[in-house]
């Protein structure tokens, strides 16, 4: 059972930016007053453009719903799209009101937002930050940020366990009758995926296209549609670490995943963190990436039930040894901060199981990763990849946890004719292995992979049958059947 939850305009924009310019830290109290904030603002600008986020910690009372408001220096500074918040700006004053999901502030208790920018004279630091009208005072630092560094909450202890932190990031309670609040934190329980509650379950949902592209099909409507309209259980975040993706501006790309990762968990869907590797196939080529990156996520969302971790999306042209390799060194760097998380390990040949290079799953079974609660990747591509593929899923699903964190109706190049007919009996099979599954991909891209036509995010009509691509439809009414949790 899937509860409808309507909630308020949130609009994502892409980060792509490059430099990072840094951290403001305000810590500020109102002495006698219950009430005081702490914010810190982080920035990565490039010319004529910004990618601004700010932390806001509340010192005072509990608070529902709150107005944070601040000022631009310079005349030119101007607020785009934003998200985690609803934005007004009148000269250099802006407004950001909070959400109907992230208005709940405890005392202590911290949340993020941000919004990508634009600017003509200069870009300084906002100042003259207030929430709810109390001014929040403090000391301005302004400390360089190495571009590797992931921007930091400054709630955050320097390195933010389970049982410290006063939520990094929007405190956000599962919502009554959703996947997240039917299932709870997951768990791996023999070769299935198991609920709070040990009983095996099928996760289903739709993956997004690389998030350095088509972050207009991400935010709060397009979410809303994928949890109410879809009734999805899961959507898989592809951060790409090439092609314009995270190693080009590591802080902005951790940002916006964490943003995308509060949206789900505000729907009450499960979100797959996905390091989206695919050229250079060499997960090893990203170690270090992967190291920053799966130490920042983790950290800062331990506290959260509905997160996944897959931390490369598609090794190519390695072994199956270096793989293992690469998950024995990053998985532990997500366990330290993140123990109980359900971590998804890529296979070789395109994440095949090694059915694409002449393997099968015996060279896993044989010399499995030496980590506990891991699940195995398997894609495909429905117009590529029939029997022999099958053969070996049907078999491997007895003896490994598979997740299938990304296939397609088409053939492997995202594009082709749409085969309904190998679709069918590739989602029969997962069905009936209680295989958990997403989608490529949940995008207008102008490729028959894509659920929706083109122009569907920018116009926002993501529940119009209309802009239903064939892809699209025929997935849609495969996830939409009932759960069985
Ligand atoms: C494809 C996209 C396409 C993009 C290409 C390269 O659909 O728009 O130009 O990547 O970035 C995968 C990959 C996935 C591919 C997809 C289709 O995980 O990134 O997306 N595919 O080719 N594995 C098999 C197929």
């Amino acid at each position: 059972m899937k509860v409808l939850h309507k909630r308020g305009l949130l609009a994502v924009g892409a980060a792509t930016a490059l430099a990072v310019t840094g951290i403001i830290v305000l810590p500020a109290v109102n002495a006698s007053a219950a009430s005081g904030c702490r914010v810190a603002y982080t920035a990565n600008s490039w010319p004529g453009g910004f990618t601004g986020n700010i932390t806001i910690t509340n010192l005072g009372d509990a608070v529902n719903g709150w107005t944070l408001g601040f000022t631009f220096p310079d005349a030119g500074q101007k607020i785009g799209q934003g998200w985690s918040a609803t934005y007004s700006q009148s000269g250099t004053a802006v407004t950001a009101r909070s959400m109907d999901y992230n208005g709940a502030l405890a005392t202590g208790a911290s949340t993020g937002i941000g919004f990508n920018g634009t600017w003509t004279g200069a870009n300084p630091s906002p100042t003259a930050f207030t929430l709810n009208g109390v001014t929040c005072t403090g000391t301005v630092t302004n400390t360089p940020t190495p571009s590797q560094t992931p921007s930091k909450s400054p709630s955050a202890s320097p390195s933010p366990s389970r049982s410290t932190s006063p939520s990094t990031s929007p405190s956000t309670p599962p919502q009554g009758g959703t996947p997240l609040a039917a299932n709870g934190q997951l768990h791996v329980c023999g070769v299935n995926l198991c609920n709070q509650n040990n009983k095996a379950i099928q996760l289903r949902g739709m993956s997004t296209h690389g998030i350095q592209w088509f972050a207009s099909c991400v935010n709060n409507a397009s979410v809303s549609a994928l949890a109410d309209d879809w009734k999805a259980d899961l959507l898989r975040i592809a951060m790409y670490v090439q092609e314009q993706g995270y190693e080009t501006n590591p802080s902005g790309f951790t940002n916006q995943v964490n943003g995308y990762v509060d949206l789900a968990e505000s729907k009450g869907l499960y979100a797959i963190i996905d390091f989206h590797t695919l050229t250079p196939g060499d997960p090893n080529y990203n170690l270090d990436r992967a190291k920053t990156f799966f130490a920042a996520v983790s950290a800062r969302n331990a506290n959260k039930k509905n997160v996944i971790y897959e931390i490369a999306n598609e090794p190519n042209g390695v072994t199956w040894q270096q793989i293992k390799t690469y998950a024995e060194q990053v998985i532990p760097v997500i366990r330290a901060n993140d123990p109980d998380a359900v971590v998804i390990v890529g296979t070789r040949g395109w994440s095949s199981l090694g059915v694409s290079n002449g393997a099968d799953e015996n060279e896993i079974v044989s010399s499995p990763v030496n980590a506990q609660n891991i699940m195995y990747a398997f894609h495909f591509y429905a117009a590529s990849h029939t029997d022999n593929y099958r053969t070996v899923v049907s078999r491997a699903a007895g003896r490994l946890p598979l997740f299938v964190t990304e296939f397609g109706t088409v053939s492997a190049t995202g594009g082709g004719n749409v085969d309904l007919n190998s679709s069918t009996a590739w989602l029969d099979l997962l069905d009936s292995k209680k295989i958990s599954y997403a989608n490529w991909t949940y995008s207008d891209a102008n490729e028959s992979s894509a659920a929706f036509n083109p122009g569907t995010c920018a116009a926002g009509s993501w529940t119009n049958p209309s802009s239903l691509s064939t892809s699209g439809a025929w997935v849609r009414s495969r996830i939409r059947t009932a759960d069985n949790f």
